[in-house]
């Protein structure tokens, strides 16, 4: 049986791609960061042990930012697998505590990469690091694709540029199988609640139960291109089964704006926003009622921003046979179904 160590196994993508690595006969160990709180809610219907199927779920500790931890760890399992999916991944978050961000994200994956080669792990263990399409950041080319220039516009996609980096390093220089996913935005029902996407969802979700009076949210006019997580972590499955080791890009191809993304989330609500005022001062007002829903906050600017991203997935099509499932309109269903039954058990909950 392979084994796959998995960090970041609470955060949105590890707790679908733990799901699928059971899938496929694996024994999964799923690098938990504990804390006096506990943040095993996306996990909460997955038990430690052998699973039906005969693959195995084990919980282990450590937190990138603690190498003993790490080492004890790979030492132990010596797994055949490591998806570096842990991070500090909130990019507004990163300008406050950008210090934190770099140590876990740029940092983290260092300390991972030496370990495996310090262990003497590097002709078996393969390694995929999370990158991001914050690295293209202040894109100079459109569609953005392996070969798109970086111009990182965080200390988030700065830090993980130095992850970039070190895993082409560590593969050209010892010969690790380390493999970059550059995957763009993707969502589901288990993103964070501070993500657009996620906030928009559940707020107007919350807004039409009567339990929130209205949106706020910064720039509206941002673009991206959103895909649905679960699509997304066959693709990181997916490197690691090739002959060898590459990057690529994950993406849909099709971008569209915040905005674009709240109207067709307060369409399926049965509202339809109209806008007025600029910048600061914009609202947007339900056309039949005259009520405002979404105000701007400029606490969610960003210092400095990425306006535009849209990728190009044309490699990992032909190389890996991938490309997303789920259409836009699915993603937004799922999110939005799924925070509507939330909200209703918040409110029986009340
Ligand atoms: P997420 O939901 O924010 O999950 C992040 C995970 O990292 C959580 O499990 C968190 O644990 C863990 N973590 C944070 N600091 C840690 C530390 N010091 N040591 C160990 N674990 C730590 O992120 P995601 O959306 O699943 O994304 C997964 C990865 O892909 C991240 O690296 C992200 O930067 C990258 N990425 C995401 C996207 C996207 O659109 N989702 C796109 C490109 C790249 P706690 O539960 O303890 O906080
Ligand atoms: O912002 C704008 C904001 O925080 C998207 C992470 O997974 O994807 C994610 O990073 C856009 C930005 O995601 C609000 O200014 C407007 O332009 O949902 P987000 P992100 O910054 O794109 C990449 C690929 C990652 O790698 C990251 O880890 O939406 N925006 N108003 C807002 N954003 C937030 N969060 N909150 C607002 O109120």
């Amino acid at each position: 049986m392979k084994t796959s160590l998995v960090t970041g196994a609470t955060g949105q993508d590890g707790s679908y791609l733990i799901r699928k690595l059971l899938s496929e006969g694996r024994r999964v160990c799923a690098l938990i960061r504990r804390a006096s709180t506990s943040n095993m809610s996306r996990l909460s219907d997955l038990r430690e042990g052998i699973q039906s199927n005969g693959s195995e779920l084990i919980y282990c500790t450590g937190d990138l930012t603690d190498t003993p931890s790490l080492m004890r760890t790979l030492g132990e399992f010596e797994p055949d697998e490591v998806y570096n999916l842990a991070a500090q991944s909130d990019v507004r978050l990163s300008f406050d505590v950008p210090e934190f961000t770099g140590e876990v994200d740029g940092m983290g994956a260092l300390r991972l990469l030496e370990s495996i080669r310090r262990l003497g792990l590097t002709e078996k263990t393969r390694f995929y690091q999370a990158s991001t399409s914050e690295l293209f950041g202040d894109v100079r080319e459109k569609p953005q694709r392996e070969t798109t220039p970086f111009a990182p516009r965080s200390p988030y996609a700065i830090a993980k540029l130095f992850a970039y980096w070190t895993t082409v390093n560590y593969r050209e220089a010892f010969g690790v199988f380390a493999c970059n996913g550059i995957l763009f935005n993707h969502e589901s029902p288990l993103r964070g609640e501070n993500f657009v996407t996620r906030k928009i969802t559940l707020g107007a979700a919350r807004l039409r139960a009567g339990l929130q009076e209205k949106l706020l949210l910064g720039n509206l006019d941002a673009r991206r291109d959103w895909g649905h997580a679960q699509d997304y972590v066959e693709g990181m499955y997916l490197m690691l089964q090739q002959d060898k080791p590459d990057d690529y890009v994950l993406a849909t191809g099709e971008q569209r704006s915040v905005r674009d993304f709240l109207e067709t989330v307060f369409n399926k609500l049965g509202y339809e926003l109209v806008w007025s005022g600029t910048g600061a001062d914009e609202k947007g007002k339900d056309r039949k009622t005259g009520r405002v829903l979404v105000e701007i906050d400029p606490q969610f600017y960003r210092p400095a921003e990425v306006n535009y991203l849209c990728g190009d997935a044309t490699k990992a099509a032909d190389k890996l046979g991938w490309s997303p499932k789920h259409t836009f309109d699915e993603l937004v269903d799922d999110m939005l179904q799924h925070d509507i039954k939330q909200v209703e058990r918040e409110i029986l909950h009340r």
